[in-house]
């Protein structure tokens, strides 16, 4: 994805320029307008069992904006896949909590954060449902700024030419991609008329309304013949008022006060 000069998940891999509890820190502003979702997702709709996280009738997720994974990787915890002390050890060498999923991660399917790459998976999970008769269902959740790749688009054709009823995609749709506006970067609108136009039940929500993502859920489930895109309307670093809208956070780590004073209005 080439919409800005450097990328700052480089800088942190190769040059170490942030201490282990930035990265933490930064990381976590990534995943904060997709959390209801991942809760919805985890503690409501998804059929699974953390005690036993290969169960072959459970759900599949996948997370094709991997880097959300300190989301992921807090729901997780609460639901019991990993203890919540662990969550410290994020990006950490050798943890199993690495900045973007890997199935290291107990409840993690596949390996994400090259973005893009999330939906052909999750298309080959449901045509795999398919074939072996199986009842599970395949949820997988991109990034807005993550459909300006083209292999999105070859997914959503693919999933439409089987029908891949048991599929349902969500966008999170909170405008801001690494380097600033959708809507400057590269306008995605009339986003809903174009995963209509690709042949997908497409809804639109506000992504922090619970009750509005749980019925999208149940209406993709009772959606036949074709696959459910469900548009999460959401705010960049809800939660956190000097996050919230704000351009520039995206590899940037708060300082102490700013930390402190994010923690106090999550509660
Ligand atoms: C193929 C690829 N190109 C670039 C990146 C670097 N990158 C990480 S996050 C990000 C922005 C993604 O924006 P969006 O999908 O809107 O994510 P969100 O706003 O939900 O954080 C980019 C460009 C990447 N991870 N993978
Ligand atoms: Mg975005």
């Amino acid at each position: 994805m080439a919409d800005g000069p450097v990328d700052p998940d480089f800088m942190l891999y190769s040059g170490g320029f942030f201490s282990d509890a930035d990265k933490r820190l930064m990381s976590q502003i990534r995943s904060l307008s997709a959390t209801e979702l991942l809760v919805a997702l985890y503690c409501h709709e998804m059929r699974h069992d953390p005690q036993h996280p290969a169960w072959p009738e459970r759900d599949r997720f996948v997370l094709s904006k991997g880097h959300a994974a300190p989301g992921l990787y807090a729901v997780l915890a609460e639901c019991g896949y990993l203890p919540a002390a662990e969550l410290m050890a994020l990006r950490k060498l050798d943890s199993r909590l690495q900045g973007h999923p890997t199935p290291d991660a107990p409840g993690v399917e596949v390996a994400t954060g090259a973005l893009g790459q999330g939906l052909s998976f999750a298309v080959g999970l449901a045509l795999a449902a398919r074939l072996k008769g199986a009842a599970w269902r395949t949820y997988v959740l991109l990034g807005d700024g993550e459909m300006h790749e083209g292999q999105v688009w070859e997914a959503a054709m693919t999933a439409a030419k089987y029908g891949l009823e048991r599929l349902t995609a969500i966008c999170d749709y909170n405008h801001f991609t690494q380097t600033g506006p959708i809507e400057v970067t590269k306008p995605l609108a009339p986003l809903a008329e174009k995963w209509r136009a690709f042949g997908w039940h497409t809804l639109e929500i506000d992504g922090h309304d619970f009750r509005q993502i749980l019925s999208a859920f149940a209406v993709a489930r009772q959606t036949a013949g074709r696959p459910t895109m469900i548009i999460a309307n959401t705010i960049k670093g809800k939660g956190v008022s000097f996050l919230e809208h704000a351009a520039g956070w995206h590899g940037r780590a708060p300082n102490a006060e700013q930390a402190a004073r994010a923690l106090e209005e999550i509660g």
